[in-house]
């Protein structure tokens, strides 16, 4: 069947201790390749783009000053069904609740509440689109993108 991609980034809250290697652990044992990869430091006015859809929403401020708040690892990853298996994997948006609900999930793993959830996942194809061509823009030289052909 046909191979699709999603947006994964770990969170500033995933990128301490050893959350990095669990995640990537969890993506490898289920099936995704690493399609794509860079660590970045978001500014604000990436952080807002990039959430733009929640720009009303009470929590939107300080879910942008989280989201600056350190460096964040953004993946393309690829697979069958890649964007609801990706949802799946990573668990409920609330960590805390996950781990009642979903306690060998994601974020029930490495995350902590609602806002330090320690991933992010495309939540439809269309979005997983939108999302990868937000920050792996066409061929530019100088970007700080690393492309794996093969793991
Ligand atoms: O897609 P997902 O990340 O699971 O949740 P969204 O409803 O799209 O919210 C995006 C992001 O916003 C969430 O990962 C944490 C944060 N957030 C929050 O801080 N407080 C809320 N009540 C809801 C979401
Ligand atoms: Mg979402």
């Amino acid at each position: 069947a046909e191979k699709e991609k999603t947006l994964a980034i770990i969170k500033p809250d995933g990128l301490y201790d050893n959350c990095t290697d669990k995640i990537k652990n969890a993506i490898f044992d289920s099936g995704f390749r690493i399609v794509k990869e860079m660590l970045i430091q978001l500014d604000e006015e990436a952080a807002m783009s990039f959430y733009a859809e929640h720009s009303s929403r009470s929590f939107f401020s300080s879910l942008v000053k989280y989201m600056t708040s350190g460096p964040v690892l953004i993946m393309v990853l690829e697979k069958e069904n890649a964007v609801a298996d990706w949802r799946a994997l990573i668990g409920p948006t609330d960590a805390s609740k996950a781990k009642i609900t979903h306690p060998n999930s994601i974020r029930a793993m490495c995350g902590l509440d609602i806002q330090k959830n320690c991933v992010h996942g495309s939540d439809s194809p269309q979005s997983a689109q939108r999302e990868i061509s937000f920050f792996f823009k066409e061929k530019s030289s100088g970007s700080a993108v690393t492309e794996h052909d093969e793991l």
